[in-house]
């Protein structure tokens, strides 16, 4: 049953998601100022550390692409963003099966293969195999991009070796790995665990240390393959898991999260999720769901710089909260798998600069609204929506990650327009929170704020009080002609670069003369440390 409060709300965000903006005329050409208030004395939540987390689709099985994940290169780049979580998910996932492959491992590779210490970890893959590898790879790119938009929903194998590669991946690179088991297996209603049954013990044999998900999207499963689970079997199956865990000492303490469903765009989906956590809710550590703003095969620059379009998170995130609020109180939300555009992201735009304002808010608003994780679909290896490109060359949103990373913390602080919405429609966005404690250079009581300029003109923060010790991170694109649709970026007007194929450049801010205004440049996004902050919300 919907109640007429969340049928309401339902409404509203269906009306709100399918408006549309026009961009308020551009008025003066000084920088305005926008008056913001911030709450310093208390923090409104802690988000967890792994907050900002990365997804590998299971389509990278099918492509072959797992060898990759070998390469020295792609594990530094993972682990500057550790902690985290990797999710090991996607359509794909349910469509999975495991054979342990019989063929023995030569003992060299097999120590490769299973590291038990971080220094297990170094030249896992001799650099030019590793450039062989990604020239293969990239020259299979467009061929791999073709079949994107039809995925075939064909079972596909996974052996041992490959959950060995996939592992150590992940451990080297300092990510908790959680693998999505397909919940497509089924006999009569259930769902048959006998092949979970043989992957846990495989795992369970190697001692891996991981997590897990059942199905993907599982709202979709009739329009994919002609199945309807309803809600209330699938949390039984989710039971059915839980137990099955509980039979490997390994997997005593491992952890499960769920249903990952997509966003709540029908009232179906609502009520499969309210079925699925009343039967299953209680064995869940988590309550995952999906996210994308727009359609990768149709999307435009103009939605990448609406208001509108990134408010539409909002009301996503109050439906489903208001669900597990009333389901599973207290129950931890993650966005379990989540983009700028579905379909694999969207041409010119999910790869470039412009990405950053969808990534960005969406960091920015999940958590002030109280979602704990978000997992960015893709890490490698998508067709536009990935951090990493086909030559494991960072793009933009690799970089906002990275310095998101190191200079966010956990608590989430209010910061909100002083002057309601007049004069500035939404398009000066700003976020605020203690400054991530492990940039042991900051000062205790430090704030970072980030901000994003959607608009065409340059914007000044008003904030509180003097403040005289500010150091700014300011993004901007790497390549002036290319623009918006830059597939570089440029800190503070360097351009950021990989140093070699081991090391990531010091990520250096620019001390703000004192009394200077803030002033986010128009189409610009970034980071501030407020240094004399003194937030007590912090210390
Ligand atoms: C960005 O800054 C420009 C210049 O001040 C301003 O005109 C524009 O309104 C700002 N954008 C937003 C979204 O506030
Ligand atoms: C397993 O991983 C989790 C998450 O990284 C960690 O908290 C836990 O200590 C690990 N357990 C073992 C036995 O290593
Ligand atoms: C799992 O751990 C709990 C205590 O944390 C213990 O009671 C239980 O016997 C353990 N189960 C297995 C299968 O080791
Ligand atoms: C954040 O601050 C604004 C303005 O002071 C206030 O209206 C709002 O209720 C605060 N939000 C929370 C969650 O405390």
């Amino acid at each position: 049953m919907t109640s007429p409060l969340s049928l309401l709300l339902w409404l509203r965000c269906s009306v709100l998601a399918t408006g549309f903006l026009v961009f308020a005329p551009d008025s003066g050409t000084r920088p305005e100022s926008v008056q913001f208030k911030a709450e310093l004395a208390r923090s409104l939540r802690t988000v967890s550390p792994r907050f900002l987390s990365v997804a590998l689709d299971a389509s990278l099985l099918r492509q072959k692409g797992l060898d990759l994940l070998r390469s020295q290169k792609l594990i530094t780049l993972a682990k500057a963003l550790s902690p985290g979580y990797l999710r090991f998910g996607g359509t794909g996932a349910d469509f999975i099966v495991f054979e342990q492959n019989d063929r023995p491992f030569s003992s060299h590779e097999n120590s490769c293969m299973s590291p038990k210490t971080q220094d297990d970890c170094l030249s896992l893959l001799p650099l030019k195999l590793e450039n062989m590898l990604v020239h293969k790879w990239r020259m299979q790119a467009p061929h791999l991009l073709k079949n994107e938009f039809n995925k075939d929903l064909q079972n596909i194998t996974i052996t041992g070796e490959s959950l060995d590669i996939l592992y150590t991946f992940a451990h080297c690179s300092g990510l908790h790995l959680i693998f999505g088991l397909n919940a497509l297996l089924r006999k009569d209603h259930e769902w048959d665990s006998s092949n979970a049954q043989k992957l846990l013990q495989y795992c369970a044999s190697k001692q891996y240390n991981m997590s897990w998900e059942l199905g993907n999207e599982p709202n979709s499963f009739r329009h994919k393959v002609g199945i309807k689970v309803p809600g209330t079997q699938l949390g039984k199956d989710f039971q059915q898991l839980y137990s099955l865990l509980h039979t490997f000492r390994t997997f005593n303490h491992t952890k499960l999260y769920g249903p990952d469903i997509g966003q709540p765009r029908r009232r179906r989906i609502v009520t499969m999720l309210k079925g699925f956590l009343q039967t299953g809710g209680d064995v869940l550590d988590a309550v995952t769901w999906h996210h994308y703003y727009v359609n990768g095969r149709n999307a435009t620059p103009e939605e990448f710089l609406s208001p509108k379009v990134l408010d539409s998170l909002v009301c996503r995130i109050k439906q489903i909260l208001k669900v597990v609020a009333k389901t599973v109180p207290g129950k931890k939300v993650w966005l379990g798998e989540t983009s700028s555009a579905y379909g694999g992201g969207a041409p010119d735009l999910s790869n470039t600069f412009i990405a950053g304002f969808m990534w960005l808010d969406k960091l920015g608003l999940s958590a002030k609204m109280g979602i704990d994780v978000v997992i960015r679909q893709v890490l490698v290896g998508a067709a536009y929506y990935q951090l990493v490109d086909w030559s494991l060359d960072p793009l933009p949103d690799y970089w906002l990650s990275l310095i998101y990373k190191q200079l966010v913390g956990t608590k989430v602080l209010n910061v909100s327009t002083a002057d309601s919405d007049k004069g500035n429609e939404g398009t000066l966005r700003v976020y605020m929170h203690c400054t991530n404690p492990t940039s042991e250079i900051y000062r205790k009581g430090a704030v970072t704020m980030f901000a994003l300029n959607l608009s065409t003109q340059d914007k000044e923060i008003g904030l509180f009080d003097p403040f005289n010790n500010i150091i700014q991170f300011l993004l901007q694109p790497g390549d002036i002609e290319e623009g918006l649709h830059s597939q570089s970026v440029k800190l503070n007007g360097q351009l950021l670069k990989m140093v070699d194929h081991k090391t990531l450049p010091v990520i250096k801010g620019e001390a703000l003369p004192a009394g200077h205004p803030i002033i986010v440049p128009a189409h610009t996004y970034a980071f501030y440390v407020v240094q004399d902050a003194n937030a007590p919300a912090c210390l």
